[in-house]
């Protein structure tokens, strides 16, 4: 038996919300995270056994019913989440009706769920039906991709084929290619809706203008996707910056190659045809 703020949960999510902000990506209270835990997760942590706090979650999320989410607060920093995880992590159960968040630990000064707690929720709805090891989403704002959604139309071949031509270990990392949804505003159920609709066929989705979504089994998954996008966006960056012109590049068939030889399948729709 021990503290929940000892456990291995909330010193992951401690490590993984300061390198996010140590990679620029979390500006002010910008980002989000959350980590779906079950009761097995939870039986040995003598200080998860009632409720503080109900909340509002404002739409139906019956089918995570009895599940708990440690996320971060609305108006938190990621940067000091270290210092004080009592207070801008909340670890929420989903009521049985689905309607509320049953506060069970943190948010110790009053605080609330992220504003994109919906949006969080959604997804993880949406990729639980793919994959029952689904536990994180997570969402920031990583510098190169924000700026690739000026300079780049909107579409998602376009920005999958780019993306993986940046570098060989992209199509290995996202071989479905990558979602993206139109300019909405944030923290709404809607851009929640669309990105979760998004999710059965990706686990990344951009954000125009804002960021990016990423969701993964683990922590070190969701924020290994989400580096490795920016990281092709900083190249394309790089590439502008070293003069713009492309002189050769990874081609359709290495990328085929790159596939059969990593075991995983590339979404066809995003390479031409051999
Ligand atoms: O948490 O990033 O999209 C603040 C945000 C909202
Ligand atoms: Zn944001």
């Amino acid at each position: 038996m021990g503290n929940f703020i000892d456990s291995k949960y909330v010193k992951k999510i401690c490590a993984i919300t300061m390198a996010s902000y140590q990679h620029g990506w979390d500006e002010r209270n910008g980002g989000n995270v959350s980590l779906r835990l079950t009761d097995a997760d939870l039986q040995d942590f003598n200080d998860i056994n009632e409720v503080h706090r109900v909340l509002d979650l404002g739409f139906d999320a019956q089918k995570l019913a009895g599940q708990y989410f440690l996320v971060t607060g609305t108006g938190r920093y990621f940067r000091n989440v270290i210092d004080q995880p009592n207070l801008d992590l909340g670890l929420i159960r989903i009521s049985q009706d689905g309607q509320k968040g049953e506060l069970m630990w943190g948010f110790e000064d009053g605080g609330q769920p992220t504003s994109e707690f919906p949006s969080h929720l959604m997804s993880h709805i949406a990729r639980l039906q793919f994959d029952s090891n689904q536990r994180v989403v997570m969402h920031c704002h990583p510098t190169n991709v924000i700026a690739l959604s000026f300079t780049q139309d909107l579409d998602e071949r376009h920005w999958s084929r780019l993306l993986w031509k940046m570098q060989a270990e992209s199509l290995v990392v996202f071989p479905e290619g990558v979602g993206l949804i139109p300019y909405m505003t944030p923290g709404t159920n809607e851009i929640g809706e669309a990105t979760a609709q998004k999710m059965k066929d990706y686990r990344v989705v951009i954000w125009p203008h804002h960021g990016i979504f990423g969701v993964g089994t683990s922590l070190d998954e969701a924020f290994g996707l989400i580096e490795t996008v920016e990281k092709a966006a900083l190249i394309y960056s790089q590439i502008g910056a070293q003069g713009g012109q492309i002189k050769q590049e990874i081609t359709d068939d290495q990328l085929r190659q790159l596939a059969k030889s990593f075991g995983v399948t590339a979404n066809p729709q995003f390479l031409t045809n051999k």
